[in-house]
């Protein structure tokens, strides 16, 4: 993975669409990966589907579009998924598969993400051979019904020295809020609600990597 690959990260699936059907549900993610987005997490909720082949199919079909694209494509909490379909990365959570993605040897090597929410699993994520953190939510969201509470950028600012790794903030973010986040050092920004629900989605795609440009 290149860092660059970390600016304009979005996480998204068919939850993100309630209206959508599945079919929709792609081309509106084509033309996310078509604008620039450089890396996307297929994150779903198992909505949508009316069975296990259906998913694979829908992944495969998002995967080889992302390839098309030449945008990082990462599962979300599914080593099995990731795995088997040889996907560039897997994403996982404090309390997701952390075990089996960092510490079992894999057949394919794959980046791995990992979340943190706050300076502990910050410090303790250091060496735990994860290749990127993910860390918030910096602001309130909307998009995860578990989220830890919002860090805020004062504190996200107090506590990102300690991180030596590649980094991306994720939570609430905006677009008043992308030069703020980039001057602070995070790599980039992973994003729901910004990108699915924006009128515009291209233009939001160039803020995000204008507000990288140059850092
Ligand atoms: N993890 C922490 S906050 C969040 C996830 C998956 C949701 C981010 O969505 P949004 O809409 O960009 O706030
Ligand atoms: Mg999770």
């Amino acid at each position: 993975m290149k860092i660059e690959q970390l600016q304009c990260y979005l996480v998204a699936g068919p939850q993100d669409y309630p209206e959508l059907s599945l079919t929709e549900f792609i081309v509106k993610i084509e033309v996310l990966m078509q604008s620039g987005i450089t890396a996307y997490q297929f994150r779903d909720k198992g909505t949508h589907y009316q069975n296990c082949e259906e998913r694979l199919d829908l992944v495969l079909k998002l995967q080889s579009l992302a390839k098309k694209w030449q945008v990082l494509f990462i599962i979300n909490d599914d080593v099995d998924l990731a795995q088997q379909i040889h996907a560039d990365g897997l994403h996982v959570g404090q309390g997701d598969q952390i075990q089996a993605a960092l510490k079992v040897p894999q057949a394919v090597p794959m980046v791995i993400g990992l979340s943190v929410s706050n300076a502990s699993e910050l410090a303790a994520s250091q060496d735990s051979g994860a290749d990127y953190l993910g860390i918030g939510p910096i602001f309130a969201t909307q998009s995860k019904t578990d989220a830890a509470p919002a860090l805020g950028l004062a504190k996200l600012a107090e506590i990102l020295p300690q991180n030596h790794l590649p980094i991306v903030g994720i939570g609430g973010i905006t677009e008043s809020v992308l030069s703020d986040l980039a001057e602070l050092g995070l790599n980039g920004v992973a994003i729901i609600s910004m990108l699915t629900r924006s009128d515009n989605p291209t233009e939001a795609v160039q803020k995000i990597r204008e507000a990288w440009r140059g850092i």
